[in-house]
Order: structure tokens, then sequence, then C-alpha cells
């Protein structure tokens, strides 16, 4: 008697066995994009935090690294997107797929700050939306967002309005833990913003400032 696998055997083993690791690995690569999507959005609001102390520190925010990631602000370029000046900030420049965090920040406020800074003049303001469109800020005026800061996420690309360098950005913290993780999905940035307000308050309560 043949004690043996024969062929066929061996083949719904094997078929067996690859459907049982794709059903564990599958929920196992899901479980680590989530861990990264939530390390990454810690990592951007320690970066805001990071940005108030600067402008507390030194009265300014500084300006995005253009130069290709030597993590030094770049003041002949600070109108433009760039990368984070994480050297300047001291703080982790890179998300957690590796990829530089990206950085924005309204000109004016990269040069002492009084109490009455405020944007330059006209079509300036940062813009922000979420993907289907729905307005996170205001469009027309002030939206009296500052800086923004964003992660390209699992696919390393600008997606959405993160994409062309003009000041419109796409930020959808709704679908940061479902939609983000799903094979097709197509939008995977992360962003967080610095509010006019935000950083006027925190720079009063450390009189760097005074109203
Ligand atoms: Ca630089
Ligand atoms: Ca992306
Ligand atoms: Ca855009």
């Amino acid at each position: 008697m043949n004690k043996g696998f024969s062929l066929l055997e061996m083949t719904f083993v094997l078929l067996a066995l690859s459907f049982l690791l794709s059903g564990l690995l599958s929920p196992l690569s899901a479980r680590m994009t989530q861990f990264q999507i939530r390390q990454t959005n810690e990592q951007l609001q320690q970066t805001i935090d990071a940005l108030i102390g600067f402008a507390i520190l030194q009265n300014r925010l500084p300006c995005p690294d253009t130069s290709g990631g030597d993590g030094r602000e770049d003041t002949a370029n600070c109108d433009s997107e760039g990368d984070l000046p994480w050297a300047d900030l001291g703080v982790n420049g890179k998300d957690k797929w590796n990829q530089t965090v990206r950085y924005r920040v309204q000109k004016n406020f990269t040069t002492t700050i009084t109490a009455t800074t405020t944007h330059c003049s006209t079509n300036c303001q940062f813009k922000i939306q979420r993907k289907d469109g729905t307005r996170l800020t205001v469009f027309t005026g002030d939206s009296n967002v500052i800086a923004v800061v964003f992660s390209r996420g699992k696919n390393h690309e600008g997606d959405s309005e993160n994409a062309n360098g003009d000041r419109i950005y796409t930020m959808d913290d709704l679908f940061e833990d479902t939609d983000k993780i799903s094979p097709d999905n197509t939008f995977d940035d992360q962003m967080k913003w610095l509010s006019k307000n935000e950083l006027f308050y925190r720079m009063v309560t450390a009189n760097s400032i005074y109203p």
C-alpha cells in the first residue's frame, strides 16, 4: 500500500495552505497599515506642536525645506510647498512609510509675528476640503489656516488636491482607519493644519506676543 501523497493530494494540501496563509496575512497587513496611520497621525500632531514651540521661541514660523532633504529651511522658497524643516524643528521628518513629511506656511508668518500679522493680501489663503469636495475651511476670504503638514501615505504620492502644489489641499479624516486600508482606495494622505487663532492663543499664553 502506498503511504505517500499523490500529486493530487499534494496539490490540495498546498492550496489549503495558501488559503490559510492568505487569510492570516491579509488581516495582519491591514492591522499594520492601521498602526502606521495612527502613528503618522500622532507624528503630525507632534509636528504642529513643534511648529508652535518654534514660533513661541523665535516669533516666526520656519520656511519649508526645498533644497532636497537637509531638513533646514530655505528662505528663498518660503512661499512654496516643500519638505518639513525637520532639523530646525528637531522632529522626525519621515512618515511611517519612510517618506518626507510635506509642509507649507503662509509667508507673512515666517518673519516676526505680531498680534496684527495677517495673511498676504488676496488669493493666497490655504483652502482645505474633503475628497468629496466638502469644504473644511472657507474658500472665499481669510481661511485662518497658516500652515499645513501632511503625509503622502502608503502610496508615497500626494493625492487629489495634494498633488498639484496650489493652495487648495485635501484632508479626509473621516476615512483615517477604514477607507485608507482598502486595497482599492486611492486616497491615503493624512493632514493637520495650524490655525492662526490657535497659534496666537498659544503665543499669547506664553507671553511671546501681546494682544
Ligand atoms: Ca534646506
Ligand atoms: Ca497618498
Ligand atoms: Ca491643490
